[in-house]
């Protein structure tokens, strides 16, 4: 396996049991204690960050097969079936075929990441994932010279999704990465949050996770993964091209059309707290503005 991405300040490092209890305290003490201040410059993403509450990342949500209100995800899906669960890996593949979820699991090595988490409708969280590197997960299949894109599909399951009755999308959900940015070492297969397995809300039992990108392209409960040499339909950009393109990276600079994504309004900030900056690729420019060289991010977006 290749390089490792490593957060400088992780769960298990900061608190053993603690954390549910107190995870305000414990982490307010060890920044005073400047073990995140002292750490040498590496940026912005190794930033110790503070992490959202379970109760706040578990129940303020979007998974639109669930519903469109915030609180429908925590309602409703629980209804889906997780298990038992695999996913198909094919096009451009060595190794095409259904993996079971479980045997997945055995070969990957899970790590905590503490990201954040930037919604394009501009609000934010910090979350401890549980997951594994997506580039090991493409390995397993073996990618073939011509694949320059990956595409994922989202389980669809109308019985359990009371959502995908309406029209709000195209179902079953769909997004896409290129390859490179498929196989960066920010971006993994999220399959637990604070040491749990992942809640359905979140996309239980794997789901994507691309920090650098809006919420919408970490796309969840996923079925299927396709090597390919063209760029893949994304569900939002089909439903509305002119407001969400494919790369959907962070930037403050390049506003929706509707609204400005120049700042964010932290989840579990309080009621009077001001919004806070955004930042570029939401603050992991270091690790990934190489992946767009050369690029017009406004063009592009
Ligand atoms: N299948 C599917 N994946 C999805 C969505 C969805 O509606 N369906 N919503 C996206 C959006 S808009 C966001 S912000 C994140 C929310 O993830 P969270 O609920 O775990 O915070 O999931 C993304 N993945
Ligand atoms: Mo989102």
């Amino acid at each position: 396996m290749a390089h490792r991405w490593t957060n400088d300040l992780t769960r298990e490092d900061a608190t053993p049991e603690a954390l549910f209890l107190n995870r305000r305290r414990v982490l307010a003490g060890l920044a005073a204690g400047g073990i995140a201040a002292g750490l040498p410059g590496r940026g912005r993403a190794q930033d110790a960050l503070e992490p959202n509450t379970w109760e706040e990342i578990t129940s303020y949500n979007n998974y639109y097969e669930f519903g469109t209100g915030k609180e429908d995800p925590a309602r409703y899906a629980g209804q889906l079936t997780t298990e038992p669960w695999s996913v198909r890996i094919d096009g451009l593949v060595d190794r095409p075929g259904d993996y079971a979820f479980a045997d997945i699991m055995e070969r990957m090595t899970v790590e905590e990441r503490i990201y954040r988490f930037r919604c394009v409708e501009a609000w934010s969280m910090v979350v401890p994932w549980n997951g594994f590197e997506l580039a090991d997960m493409l390995d397993l299949a073996g990618v073939q010279e011509g694949a320059r894109y990956v595409a994922f599909e989202t389980v669809l399951r109308p019985e359990e999704m009371p959502g995908v009755s309406r029209p709000v999308l195209e179902w079953p959900y769909v997004e896409g990465l290129r390859l490179d940015e498929a196989r960066h070492p920010l971006t993994i297969m999220a399959t637990g949050l604070y040491g749990r397995p992942i809640p359905n809300q979140n996309g239980a039992p794997l789901r994507l996770v691309v920090p650098w990108k809006y919420g919408f392209k970490s796309i969840k409960s996923v079925v299927r993964v396709t090597l390919t040499a063209d760029e893949p339909p994304t569900s939002w950009n089909v439903a509305n091209p002119r407001e969400y393109g494919f790369y959907s990276n962070v930037n403050p600079e390049v506003d929706h059309p509707r609204w400005s994504q120049a700042s964010e309004r932290e989840i579990g900030g309080g009621l009077f707290a001001r919004r806070k900056p955004t930042l570029m690729f939401n603050g992991y420019e270091e690790e990934v503005a190489q992946l767009y060289e050369g690029m017009d991010l406004a063009e592009n977006f």
